[in-house]
């Protein structure tokens, strides 16, 4: 549990303990192999580490729900992106996103919790095993890509916190920090920092949700959030809120940035729908990446962006024209 044995935020990862970069290397080779295999193996494999970035990130299964589908080529996943706290353009934040310094991390949890305080990465990630997800992520710009994600599944972090029964929703935001992160220096930005986000306590808790550390068998790149973001492959891309430093448990729904900055064109719960359109541009396809400017690679949208089986019953009754 969150027992603070050692202040860990403290200290850069890299400094932790000479064991634990030991155990890095073994976990890489016995890791590795379980990772080729694709198999499961249990017990395997010690408390979750997480190495520097660029270094290699092992995992110890993966996950049932991956698509087998041809995952977005490496190059694309980390050179077109969305990390407006570093620029609009899609290549601004490989770029610029290395000015974003991500060791030592920490993240606080509030609100409605038997365990809230400020709690260094290490100790966040602990006590969890990684697993890959290989899942689609769906603009709400109509591109997607399939990314191999690594992480730990979300609910299993929140129970931790122990939420009350107060917890209707659980509220993320994105390192607020305008010496790092050069657009939010910028007079002309249109978001009121820091990136802010939210989902339902039974959205948070679904088997689907996920905390991704890693991408492609590495720690994941500045520029994709670094070193942890949400990822709810369920919804559009931008409920995935990149780089979190807050976790809060509210008993009210909390603003969420795009709603607050075009409440009609993106709502709270963003679910990914080819049947409701934005008010600018149709929900029915999008392009999968990579897509050749001339010869863009359609594809037909699916509902819940083809996790309703794992999904859909979060919505039982609601119209989701009205809670777009
Ligand atoms: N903090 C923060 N998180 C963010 C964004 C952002 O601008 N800032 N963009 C979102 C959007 S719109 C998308 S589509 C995804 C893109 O993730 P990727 O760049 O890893 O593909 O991140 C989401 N998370
Ligand atoms: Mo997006």
């Amino acid at each position: 549990m969150f027992i603070n044995k050692r202040p860990s935020w403290a200290l850069p990862h890299s400094l932790v303990t000479p064991e634990r970069i030991y155990l890095d290397r073994r976990r890489f080779m016995s890791g590795a192999m379980a990772g080729v295999a694709g198999l499961a193996v249990p017990g395997l494999l010690p408390a979750a580490a997480l190495p520097e970035q660029g270094e290699s990130l092992v995992f110890s299964s993966t996950s049932r729900f991956s698509t087998d589908e041809e995952k977005t080529p490496y190059e694309d996943v980390i050179r077109y992106n969305n990390f407006y706290e570093f620029g609009t353009g899609k290549d601004d934040p490989a770029r610029y996103a290395d000015e974003m310094s991500v060791d030592p991390w920490s993240i606080a949890v509030e609100g409605e919790c038997e365990k809230p305080g400020v709690y260094g990465l290490e100790d966040v990630l602990e006590p969890h095993r990684y697993e890959e997800r290989v899942y689609r992520l769906r603009c709400v710009e109509a591109w997607s890509m399939v990314i191999p994600w690594i992480g730990v599944p979300l609910a299993e972090v929140l129970e931790r916190f122990e939420p009350n029964s107060k917890a209707k929703y659980v509220y993320f935001e994105t390192l607020h920090d305008p010496e790092q992160m050069r657009a939010q220096r910028s007079m002309f930005s249109t978001i009121d920092w820091p990136y802010q986000e939210g989902l339902r306590m039974d959205e948070a808790m679904n088997e689907l949700a996920f905390l991704a550390v890693g991408l492609y068998g590495k720690t994941i790149p500045k520029q994709n959030g670094a070193p942890i973001r949400l990822v709810v492959p369920w919804k559009y891309g931008f409920k995935s809120i990149k780089s979190i430093v807050k976790i809060r448990f509210q008993e009210e729904r909390p603003k969420t940035t795009w709603e607050m900055i075009a409440p009609r064109e993106y709502g709270f719960y963003a679910n990914v729908n080819p049947e409701v359109d934005h008010p600018r541009w149709s929900q029915k396809r999008e392009r999968r990446l990579p897509s050749g400017l001339l010869s863009p690679n359609w594809v037909e949208t699916e509902k819940f962006n083809g996790y309703g089986d794992q999904v859909a019953h979060l919505y039982e009754g609601m119209d989701l024209r009205k809670f777009y």
